[in-house]
């Protein structure tokens, strides 16, 4: 037996009966929670995979460069909850939480991007809840990305259920920019001064990205429009 198992039996001894059907009936209901928004996660990712295909088969050009999923754990949700001082629950995670399961779309070109958007939200059951675009207006930090809040409907075997989903597309260069930043933003304490020069950098960084993306997407058009 692992040191892990004993631990939970202890666990399991200091809990009086009712108290364990209580923790046990909790723990299925998130477990419930998170599959159901696994669940929502796949579709949601299928429709890229389709739309990857077809474009692919057409145009003989892949838009996706690759994708990510991500369900945000419960232990985050609750704590999200209680930050935006929201009453913590199942019901309000999935009321007021957007953002539970997570679909990363890296695109080669920034119109490949536009052009997924368009053809996910004009399907007919999709539903775009909230677009915040971050290539046309970067954060301050140059944090650019196209996020979307969809709602998509699931059926479950007991029924259709509207699961909402957060998609985040961006470019090869969005995310090699984005992934740096997270990393670095999460490292030691620094002085004000070293952290004012880092975040300038990060900020020439992200418009070098940006200028890349730009070259790159005049290249792909002017081959696009010569190419015989
Ligand atoms: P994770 O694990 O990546 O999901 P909210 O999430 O609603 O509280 P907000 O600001 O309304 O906050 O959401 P927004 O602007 O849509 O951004 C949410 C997600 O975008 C973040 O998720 C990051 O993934 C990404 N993001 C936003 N800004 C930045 C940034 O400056 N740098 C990087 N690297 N990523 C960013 P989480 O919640 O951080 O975590």
């Amino acid at each position: 037996m692992s040191d892990k198992q004993i631990y939970v039996e202890d666990l399991i001894k200091v809990l009086d009966e009712e108290n364990f059907g209580e923790l046990e009936h909790n723990a299925q209901l998130i477990q419930d929670m998170m599959t159901r928004f696994r669940c929502a996660m796949m579709e949601v990712e299928t429709k890229f995979r389709v739309l990857d295909e077809h474009f692919g088969l057409e145009n003989d050009h892949n838009p996706i460069n690759s994708i990510q999923t991500r369900l945000k754990r419960p232990k985050s949700i609750f704590q999200k909850l209680r930050r935006y001082h929201l009453p913590v629950s199942i019901e309000s995670a999935e009321k007021n939480l957007h953002d539970i399961a997570g679909v990363r779309v890296v695109c080669s070109f920034i119109d490949d991007i536009y052009l997924l958007v368009k053809c996910l939200i004009d399907q007919d059951d999709v539903t775009l809840v909230e677009m915040k675009d971050y290539i046309k207006n970067p954060k301050e930090n140059g944090y650019r990305s196209l996020h979307l809040i969809i709602e998509v409907p699931v059926f479950f075997k007991d029924g259709k259920k509207n699961m909402q989903v957060e998609v985040q597309l961006r470019t090869i260069a969005m995310d090699f920019w984005a992934n740096l930043e997270h990393r670095l933003r999460y490292k030691k304490q620094l002085d004000e001064k070293v952290l004012a020069n880092i975040n300038g950098d990060l900020q020439e960084c992200a418009r070098i990205s940006a200028d890349l993306d730009q070259k790159m997407q005049r290249i792909k058009d002017t081959i696009e429009k010569n190419g015989r």
